[in-house]
């Protein structure tokens, strides 16, 4: 067995990290806009007014995913690009820009795979408090309307969220993210609420007005991968993998709190236990909402944790990893590992479709003096991370698709520029794109289906 004969592969990015044209077109600014301007808060005051400058160059990006292969793109709008206030008028700037790439990769065969909100939120809706408004799901459902409106004649495939994990725990509870707010729990459990009632709404909106639509949710958080094959540590780690625990400022780094709701129904017991007493009024009635019926779950996945079992509750703990294991350039450590256990525990619980919506590396990429750029361990990284990935499919996991992060370098958020996750090389200062070696071999692996592997 292998990967099943409609794998979807291909590779993803997302619009404020690619898009450039911060203030251009109509578009209205986002929390990025405005975070990456303020004085000390991305790495050496990168910002993302033009970043690979894809506004003005998609059609030459589009040509290279044609050359490397890519047959589906996973990209997303930029909601105050497209309704500059965030909400009421639209900016048909900003729709023709999106028209246009949408054209450009079906003329070419690619696959679009739209990502409604990969976390460019508009300011003008911070500014009436955001996620913490009761209203922001309405304000979400109705840019998740117009989106199916002017593109769901062409695409067939969307996402509502991306890792809200981050957006709301980097960006609300840790404040290292845009809006870079450090909030209690009272203000963050229901902000999360409400975004996954967003997500139900606009999965709603979607199917209602988009005849064979098929629709995703994209969560993260680092698998555990059990420590040895002794069954207490493989129970530990689902058990780990599962948890949600109560510190204000990381929380939100867990899977259940903000997937069960979405695929089960309801929130997680322990979840429970801690927050029930901030969610918003009414939230026992919205579970109906936000638990609609997906086509996919997707995955963003990178590293996992090693977790053993111990004696003392709650009965797992974190296992290190030995010393000098190997670490990306971004320092997490490489465990392909996380690509088998991160999928089977999510397909025991969820019985979803399964999709790894991200998977790559950040490293040290140079042009050399023959003005390739050589990537041999980003070629490696894939290579084991795809091979753990194909053993969970032969376990039985419903895997259906891995989408590369990314398809070129580009705003690693609060990392600025400094970190380097592409298929394809970025210059910066020419906009040069320098195909990088892992993405030949990337190509090679696509065409096989995985078989070279
Ligand atoms: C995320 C986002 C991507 C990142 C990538 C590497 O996971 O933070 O989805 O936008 O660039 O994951 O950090």
């Amino acid at each position: 067995m292998s990967f099943r004969k409609d794998f979807i592969w291909g590779a993803a990015t997302a619009s404020y990290q690619i898009e450039g044209a911060a203030f251009e077109g109509g578009k209205g600014p986002s929390v990025w806009d405005r975070f990456s301007h303020e004085p000390g808060r991305i790495l050496e005051g990168h910002n993302g007014d033009v970043a690979c400058d894809h506004v003005h160059r998609f059609r030459e990006d589009v040509a290279l995913m044609q050359e490397l292969g890519i047959k589906n793109y996973r990209f997303s709008i930029s909601w105050p690009r497209l309704i500059p206030e965030g909400m009421g008028a639209v900016n048909e700037e900003g729709v023709a820009f999106y028209n246009a790439l949408i054209d450009a990769l079906l003329a070419v065969g690619i696959r679009p795979i739209v990502t409604l909100f990969h976390w460019d939120y508009p300011c003008a809706l911070q500014a009436r408090g955001g996620w913490e408004n009761p209203d922001s799901p309405e304000w979400f459902n109705a840019y998740a309307a117009l989106c199916a409106e002017r593109f769901g004649d062409r695409v067939k495939d969307f996402i509502t969220f991306n890792e809200p994990q981050c957006f709301i725990g980097l960006g609300y509870c840790a404040g290292v993210h845009a809006p870079g707010y450090v909030m209690p729990l009272s203000s963050t459990i229901p902000m999360s609420h409400h975004v996954l009632k967003a997500h139900g709404l606009a999965v709603q909106t979607l199917r209602a007005r988009i005849p064979g639509v098929r629709v995703g949710y994209a969560p993260c958080a680092d698998p555990r991968i059990p420590a040895s094959d002794d069954p207490r540590d493989i129970e530990a780690a689902r058990q780990a993998y599962f948890a949600v625990t109560d510190d204000p400022q990381g929380w939100a780094f867990n899977v259940a709190w903000w997937s069960d709701p979405v695929l089960l129904g309801r929130y997680p017991e322990d979840g429970l236990a801690h927050f029930a007493k901030f969610l918003p009024r009414g939230w026992e009635e919205d579970l109906a909402i936000i638990h609609q019926p997906l086509d996919f779950y997707c995955q963003n996945i990178y590293s996992g944790r090693m977790t053993r079992a111990c004696d003392q509750a709650p009965g797992y703990e974190q296992a290190p990893h030995p010393v000098g294991h190997g670490k990306t350039a971004i320092q997490w450590p490489v465990t392909p590992d996380a690509l088998y256990w991160g999928p089977k525990f999510l397909y025991e619980r969820y019985r979803t479709p399964l999709m790894i919506s991200e998977n790559g590396m950040s490293s040290h990429d140079v042009v050399s003096l023959d003005g390739q750029v050589h990537d041999p361990q980003r070629q490696d990284y894939m290579h084991r991370y795809l091979l753990a990935f194909k053993r969970a499919a032969e376990d039985g996991v419903d895997a259906i698709g891995y989408l590369a992060w990314s398809l070129m370098d580009n705003f690693e958020w609060a990392y600025g520029y400094t970190e380097r996750f592409g298929l394809v090389y970025v210059d910066y200062a020419t906009q040069e794109r320098i195909v990088k070696d892992s993405a030949r071999w990337y190509k090679r692996v696509m065409e096989s289906n995985g078989a070279i592997l």
